[in-house]
Order: C-alpha cells, then sequence, then structure tokens
C-alpha cells in the first residue's frame, strides 16, 4: 500500500491509496470545508493460500481520515469487484458510515446466489448487505460537496461512477488511457454496454478528471490514476472519440479470449456480493469461501 501526494482543488481534497497486490486505487475525497469524506473501493487484504484477510490497506486510509480529523459520509464502490476483496464492511464498523453501490447490485447477487448455491437465508438478492442503492443520475451530498452517480454498465450490470465536483470516479470503465478498458467476460458483463457507457462519459466536458481503480502500469510505466475527459477521447487504446461500437466491441472481445479468470475472482465476489462480508460461519465457527469446480467430459 502506497499513498499518494493529496492533491487540493479549490473545495475538495482527493487523497489516492494504492493496493500493489490487486493494482486497485482505492480514494478519499474530502469536502474541505465541512471536514466531512467518502471512500471509494477500498481493498481488504486477502491471502489466498493461506485464507487469511487482513486490513492493512483499510487501516491505511482509517489512518489519514483520523489523522485529518474528518467524518465519513459514504462508504462507495462503483462496482462489485471480481478481483480483489471490499473492505466496505470492516470500515463501516470503524466509522458508522452507509456503504452505497449501484442498484443493478441486485442483478450481480442474483447470477452469483445462482452460480454459488447461496440460500435465501443468506443471500435474498435484493440489495441486502448494502445501504444504499443508487439509481441513474441520482444526486447525493459529501459534505457541502454534491455528487452525482452516472450509470456506467458494461463491465459488470451494477458498474457506476461518482461525479464529484469536476471528479469522475469511473471504477473499471476506464483504465489510464495506455491500458484501455476493462474486460465485459464477467457474467453481466457486455461490451456494447460498455461502449455506450462511455460514450457518456465522452459526453462530459472535455476538462473533466477522471481518476480510475486499477492501473496495471503497461510496460512497467510508473504508476498513473488521474486522466482526463479529453486525454482519454485522444489517446485511450481502445475507444477514443471516433471509435466506432463494432471496432470497439471486436478488439474488447478478442482481448477477453486472451484473459485468465481473474486470481481472486471466487473470495472477491462471495464477499462483495454481501457488502465486503465474509460468508456466515458454519457450525464450528468458520466462515468458508466456495469453488464451483468445472469438470470437463472426457
Ligand atoms: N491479473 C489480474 C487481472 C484482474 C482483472 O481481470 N481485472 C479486470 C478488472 S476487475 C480487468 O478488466 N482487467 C483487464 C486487463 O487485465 O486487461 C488478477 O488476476 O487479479
Ligand atoms: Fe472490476
Amino acid at each position: 500500500m502506497s499513498i499518494a501526494k493529496p492533491e487540493h482543488q479549490p473545495d475538495l481534497t482527493i487523497e489516492m491509496f494504492f493496493d500493489t497486490d490487486s493494482s486497485t486505487c482505492s480514494y478519499v475525497v474530502v469536502d474541505n470545508q465541512t471536514k466531512r469524506a467518502a471512500i471509494i473501493d477500498p481493498v481488504l487484504n486477502y491471502d489466498a493460500a493461506a485464507g487469511a484477510v487482513s486490513t492493512e490497506a483499510a487501516d491505511a486510509i482509517l489512518h489519514y481520515i483520523e489523522q485529518q480529523q474528518l467524518s465519513v459520509d459514504w462508504i462507495l464502490e462503483t462496482h462489485a469487484h471480481a478481483d480483489h476483496l471490499s473492505a466496505a464492511d470492516y470500515l463501516k464498523a470503524k466509522t458508522a458510515a452507509p456503504i452505497a453501490i449501484g442498484e443493478g447490485i441486485k442483478q450481480v447477487q442474483q447470477t452469483f446466489k445462482f452460480i454459488f448455491n447461496i440460500n435465501d437465508t443468506e443471500l435474498q438478492a435484493k440489495g441486502d448487505y448494502f445501504d444504499k442503492l443508487f439509481g441513474d443520475n441520482e444526486h447525493f451530498m459529501i459534505g457541502s460537496i454534491k455528487a452525482q452517480v452516472i450509470n456506467t454498465p458494461g463491465h459488470t450490470n451494477d458498474s457506476i461512477s461518482y461525479l464529484i465536483g469536476d471528479n469522475l470516479f469511473v471504477g473499471d470503465s476506464l483504465f489510464m488511457p495506455d491500458g484501455g478498458t476493462a474486460r465485459c467476460d464477467f457474467p453481466g458483463g457486455d461490451a456494447h454496454v460498455l461502449y455506450q457507457s462511455i460514450q457518456r462519459i465522452y459526453q462530459l466536458p472535455d476538462a473533466t478528471n477522471i481518476y480510475i481503480c486499477h492501473d496495471y502500469q503497461p510496460e512497467g510505466r510508473p504508476l498513473r490514476y488521474k486522466t482526463s475527459v479529453a486525454e482519454q477521447k485522444q489517446q485511450n487504446i481502445h475507444v477514443k472519440a471516433n471509435t466506432a461500437e463494432q471496432e470497439f466491441v471486436q478488439k474488447r472481445q478478442a482481448r477477453d479470449k486472451t484473459l485468465a479468470v481473474p486470481r481472486l475472482i471466487y473470495p472477491a465476489v462471495q464477499v462483495n456480493i454481501r457488502g465486503g462480508q465474509l460468508p456466515s460461519a458454519a457450525e464450528n465457527g468458520v466462515s468458508y469461501i466456495k469453488i464451483p469446480l468445472k469438470v470437463s467430459a472426457e
């Protein structure tokens, strides 16, 4: 976990926290006037071989919040992540802030409820485990700062972006221009839908800052996490301002065929559809992650 230099805009501060294990950028967005804040896409550390959950990444965020004497208004998820576990539930216990996600989480929960054979008591797939389900265009406040939800499905059904002042937190809908876009081959993913979501982002003013959720540092370049609508429209390797839908879809689907299943997909999805809570403990008090086996026919 490394912490970037905080960026001060006239009325807000954006602090980025990088989890090197999953290449995830989490953020704390602060209203300077009221010292109220939102945490976006926090990571819960997970050692897959040991089945060990730990909280170093989330504790670095808590440390910053305590040091700056902030009150947390929201814990915001851009989507149910498939590659790392969310620390939303841990941070909710520490800050009492509500956990929010897009209302598409209901579909995501339904899909994975079936895949993991989760019973109705454990998961109703009605947005349970989350405190607030955001609809498209919904407005909310972080202290005195206005924020707005923009539905950006395609990578997943529930992917949303948060527009906070002039800053758009896009989750995985876009990476840095040299990283292109997120994969669309997870259940519920759709490259056509992602293209349309990106068109929506490209309609925002060119000067809008874009903060991404993963930087895989292509060709080993130094970490980057902030870009702009203008830079994406000119340079994104998968979708520029004039890229046609079919061209994007072909490129995206061809790349998706080459990608391995994310290392943490099974633990991540099972925890993240529960807002970062571990599955309920079995009779022996231990919580388990399931792995559905695929047996190929001879
Ligand atoms: N190697 C990583 C890959 C994670 C991954 O698939 N990330 C998604 C976003 S959740 C993605 O879109 N990756 C695009 C890419 O790797 O080009 C892992 O195993 O965790
Ligand atoms: Fe993702």
